[in-house]
Formats: structure tokens, C-alpha cells, sequence
């Protein structure tokens, strides 16, 4: 009995990784067609994957503080760093609250890796970020401080050195070990890019989540030249002659150098999780993505000293967030109507205005909604209502430049992979590549966080990362069966169709209002009930009734002629939440 168990159990394993390891077909939506096989799996939350000099992928695991090596041909994987040690707080993840107190596991962990360009020959150099201190580890209970004060934890940069014949990274040279760090939003890529012909190291820091959840009395510092915290930093690769040891990683025209030297390149960023270099219409281009609030997704196009507006404009500065702020929360002890550290907006134009001429708005948002729309969310929010709102965005994990020709149609396209209902979004830029030109397509969907994605140097092949939780938003109604992949790096290689020129834009297309009607009561069925009356409440009085319709199993001949003369109205202001 006990053999026959044993042998059962056997075959169920095999099969499963046969299964996830066999290669399937995958179609994008302009019929681009992908074979997708799982390369490595049950990895310790992947966080970086960078395709390497040497033809092999590099990767970080976010909590399990290893790096990497793994054959792209075979899948094989070898450990060149184990950083755990130096990290000075348990696995609080592993922990069980009771023993702990709640302490938080920090957002990310082991996070940013980036490589030398001339990692094979004279600079065997590898570049990694990782948190490393907690200063709420020593204290009772869950470690926040007092009043929704916030976690505070230090990150560090740091360069190692690659012997290739030992296959370790040693070494370590601190580039800098003051970044201020937290349990919400602290960004953390790390990307080699040239400016001027030069080879700098950026590395982006998040707001720390400081106007939200624990963190919501703790300031928040994004706009202040003199933190780090809510910046894209820019530091050098090899350290200049400065005297202070900390100014010689910090190069000597960066845009905020005082008597003392500091790494700020850009401000007013929330949470830049993606950073990336590409040449676009003939002049390099450092690209960012960038988490919004309730909304407002950005990509931005990061330029010296350049000012991106959060918390004072969010997305563009087309006042969808006048009167509201960046968070909300019931805790009537904190600030302001809204009850957060960030501030009011009275008028997100007047704050660009006051910002002046180094304002940026971005290239692209996920998505404008409408001011109607978020102020029905941040009141439920501050009501602390059962009906908890959930608004349209997609959570920008990373960010790539897909510069290759391999792929119809793709050539100068922004690859975002997102956290939000799983998948790959592209967007294609114009010929000069400083605006969007295509409609928001998607890729890969399935019920998985897409953290990270790496491209081959031919063009032909994606390698995405997922986080180790499954765990998306909403239920398993969209999450069809079989393609959960927990810690994967997932290789999709191109197998050919798709479309030269990418189609117009969707949302400029006519739609006849029949089509509309049956597109937006679609739209309207398909949502939860909770769903259902947040989006209600967030339209114009005036179309509210016509949204009660859609809900009605059958309508009369004078309530469908109804319906229809106000759908594409109603599918508009929908689509606008
Ligand atoms: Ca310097
Ligand atoms: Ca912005
Ligand atoms: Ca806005």
C-alpha cells in the first residue's frame, strides 16, 4: 500500500512538470504568434532579469536574495551570490504574526541588477540594489512608527565583481548605503545608460508609499531636491577623484550638486518601477514607467533636473485630480480632507504652473480617469465602504524599448509588463519616440504578476518573470486554468504572423449605437455587483438611469430606443473611469 502511494504521487509530479515545461502556442492580438515554454519555476520572487553579455539571463530573486545565472538554451541555473546574510531583519514573510508583531516584509527586497557593458573583457563589474536594515526589526509590535508613521528600512547600492571561471560575484564596493527604503513603493531598478556618450548608473526610488496605508502620516519627500525618496538617482559606474569617498560615485554635473554632492537626476516620481535606455528617430532616450495612484499609470521620458509632478499633478495635468489627493484613508487623526501627508490638489494645472518650465507631464497614462469617477472612489475610500472601489490601471512592473525588426509592427514599441489581471502591454511610439501612437495592446494574459521582462539581442525571443504569488486581483474568473506559473521566467519566442502597421487608435473609431449598447451592457454585466455600483455612482446623474437599464434582463422597445441614444455617451464616460 505504502509503494502503491509513493508511485502515485511520482506520476502526479511528472506529469505537472511536463505539462508547465512543454512548449504551447500563444497568439497576441494582432495575430503574432509565440511559442511559450517555463525556463525556471518556484523561484524566490524573481525581480530582475537582464540578458547578459555572455548569452545568458541574469537574475535577482527579491526575496530570496540570490543572483543568478541561467542558460537560456537549457534552463540550467546556477547561484553566483547569496545575499542573505547581509541582510539585517528576519523573513517576516515567514513569520507568523503572533511572533513577530506584524512587521512588514519590505516591498521588493533583493531588487535592481545591472550590468557592465564590458562585463567579458576589462570590467567585470555587476551593479545590485537590496535592502538591508530595518530600523522597526528592534521594536515591540509591528515595527510601524507611531500614527501611521511609516516602516523604515535602508536599501543600498553596491558593485560586485564577476569571476567567470569561479562563477561568484565578489568584491562588494558600496556605491551608496543611505537610500531610504520602506514596506510600499520603493521602485528600485537599476539601468546602464549613456548620456552625452558616457555610461551612467540610474537607479529610481519610490515615494515609500508616504501618504498611504502604515506610511500614510509619514512626509512625503518627492518633490524636495534634497531626498532621495521619489527621484530617479544618477550615479557613475567607476568613481571619479573627489576627495569624500561619498562624492566620488556622484558625478559632477549632476542637476542638484551643492557644496555636497547628490544623486537626484529627476523628482516628483511615486513609484518608477521600470526604467529604460533605447535610441528612437536617431537621439537616446532614458524612459520610465511609473505607478499611479487610483489611476494614471504614467511612462515619462526622464530628462535632467526635470520635474515629474507627483504628488502635486498626477498623470497629465488636466485636472482629473483637482480637489482630491494621491491617497485616502479613514484615520481622522491624519491631515487634510483626505486624511494623508500627501497634499490636496486644489488644481493639478496651477501646481505644474507653480513647478514652471522643468515640469513634465507624461508621454502616457494608464488611464485619465474622470475627476466624477475618482471622487466617488477617494470618498468610499475615506468612508472606509464596504464598497471598496477598484478603478482601472494596470500596475507597471518594468519597462522595455523594443528596438528589433524581428517582430512585424513592433519595431520602437514601449513592452510594459503589469502586476494588474497579468500581462504584457505595448504601446508604439511615434517616429520620434517622445508620444504613443497605438492603442494599449495586450499580451500573454493570464493569472500571473508579470515583474520583469528581458528581450534577446536578435529580436525573436521575450523572457518575462512572474512573482511567486499567483494572486491577482479579482477571483479565478479571469484566471483561466493551467497557465499559473509562481516564480517563472517564462520564455516566448517569436513564431511568426501579426500585422506590418499597427491599426489607428481604437477610441477614434465610430461606433454605431446598437454596437454601442451591446459593448457597454457587455461591459456592465461582466462587473461585480460591488463594481457595478461604484461605476453607478462615479457617471453624471443624468446618466445613471440609463446605466439601471443595462442591468434589466429584458427592456422594452422604448427602453431599448432609450439605451441606445444615450450607449455611446454612457460606454465613454465608462471607459473614462
Ligand atoms: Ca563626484
Ligand atoms: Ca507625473
Ligand atoms: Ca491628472
Amino acid at each position: 500500500m505504502w509503494m502503491r502511494v509513493r508511485i502515485v504521487v511520482w506520476w502526479s509530479l511528472g506529469a505537472l512538470f511536463i505539462s508547465s515545461a512543454a512548449a504551447q502556442t500563444t497568439t497576441g492580438p494582432l495575430g503574432e504568434q509565440f511559442t511559450r515554454r517555463v525556463l525556471a519555476e518556484k523561484l524566490s520572487d524573481p525581480w530582475e532579469v537582464t540578458y547578459g553579455p555572455d548569452n545568458f539571463l541574469w537574475l535577482t530573486e527579491a526575496r530570496g536574495y540570490r543572483v543568478s545565472r541561467l542558460n537560456p538554451a537549457t534552463g540550467a541555473r546556477q547561484v553566483v551570490l547569496d545575499l542573505s546574510k547581509n541582510r539585517e531583519f528576519p523573513r517576516y514573510d515567514k513569520i507568523p504574526d503572533s511572533l513577530d508583531g506584524g512587521k512588514p516584509w519590505p516591498q521588493g527586497g533583493l531588487m535592481g541588477l545591472a550590468l557592465h557593458p564590458q562585463l567579458l573583457t576589462s570590467k567585470p563589474y555587476v551593479y545590485l540594489s537590496y535592502i538591508y536594515r530595518y530600523a522597526g526589526a528592534d521594536q515591540p509590535g509591528n515595527g510601524s512608527a507611531p500614527n501611521y508613521g511609516g516602516h523604515f528600512f535602508t536599501a543600498r547600492l553596491v558593485r560586485y565583481e564577476y569571476d567567470a571561471r569561479a562563477q561568484t560575484l565578489s568584491r562588494p564596493l558600496v556605491l551608496c548605503d543611505t537610500i531610504p527604503a520602506s514596506n510600499d513603493h520603493n521602485a528600485g531598478r537599476l539601468l546602464i545608460a549613456p548620456v552625452a556618450g558616457r555610461d551612467y548608473l540610474f537607479y529610481s526610488v519610490g515615494d515609500l508609499g508616504a501618504g498611504q496605508f502604515e506610511n500614510g502620516g509619514r512626509p512625503n519627500h518627492a518633490q524636495s531636491p534634497t531626498s532621495y525618496e521619489g527621484k530617479v538617482l544618477r550615479f557613475h559606474i567607476e568613481p571619479d577623484v573627489d576627495h569624500a569617498p561619498s562624492d566620488q560615485w556622484i558625478p559632477n554635473d549632476n542637476p542638484f550638486n551643492t557644496n555636497r554632492q547628490s544623486a537626484v537626476w529627476s523628482l516628483g516620481h511615486r513609484n518608477a518601477q521600470g526604467l529604460a535606455y533605447a535610441v528612437v528617430g536617431g537621439t537616446g532616450r532614458l524612459y520610465a514607467s511609473e505607478h499611479g495612484a487610483f489611476s494614471d499609470d504614467e511612462v515619462n521620458l526622464i530628462e535632467r533636473g526635470k520635474n515629474y509632478g507627483h504628488p502635486l499633478v498626477l498623470g497629465f495635468a488636466d485636472g482629473n485630480y483637482n480637489g482630491l489627493a494621491a491617497a485616502a484613508s479613514h484615520h481622522a487623526s491624519l491631515p487634510g480632507r483626505w486624511h494623508t501627508t500627501y497634499p490636496t490638489i486644489s488644481s493639478e494645472k496651477a501646481n505644474a504652473a507653480l513647478i514652471g518650465p522643468s515640469y513634465r507631464n507624461p508621454i502616457a497614462s494608464l488611464y485619465p480617469l474622470s475627476n466624477q469617477f475618482l471622487t466617488t472612489v477617494l470618498e468610499r475610500t475615506r468612508a472606509h465602504s464596504p464598497d471598496e472601489p477598484t478603478w482601472n490601471s494596470e500596475a507597471p512592473s518594468s519597462l522595455a524599448v523594443y528596438t528589433g525588426t524581428a517582430i512585424p509592427g513592433w519595431h520602437n514599441s514601449l513592452l510594459i509588463p503589469a502586476l494588474k489581471k497579468g500581462k504584457l502591454i505595448r504601446l508604439l511610439l511615434h517616429d520620434q519616440g517622445t508620444s504613443v501612437a497605438s492603442d494599449t495592446l495586450m499580451y500573454f494574459r493570464g493569472p500571473v504578476r508579470y515583474r520583469d521582462l528581458a528581450l534577446s539581442p536578435d529580436g525573436t525571443t521575450l523572457y518575462l518573470a512572474t512573482d511567486s504569488a499567483t494572486v491577482t486581483s479579482g477571483p479565478s474568473e479571469e484566471a483561466p486554468k493551467g497557465t499559473a506559473c509562481q516564480g517563472c521566467i517564462i520564455e516566448l519566442r517569436y513564431a511568426g504572423g501579426g500585422l506590418a502597421t499597427t491599426p489607428p487608435l481604437a477610441g477614434k473609431r465610430t461606433v454605431s449605437p446598437e454596437k454601442a449598447l451591446q459593448e457597454v451592457t457587455a461591459l456592465v454585466q461582466r462587473l461585480k455587483p460591488k463594481d457595478q455600483r461604484v461605476k453607478r455612482a462615479g457617471l453624471p446623474a443624468a446618466q445613471q438611469p440609463v446605466f439601471d437599464l443595462l442591468l434589466k434582463p429584458t427592456l422594452t422597445a422604448q427602453e431599448k430606443t432609450e439605451a441606445e441614444r444615450n450607449a455611446p455617451a454612457l460606454l465613454t464616460a465608462l471607459r473614462q473611469q
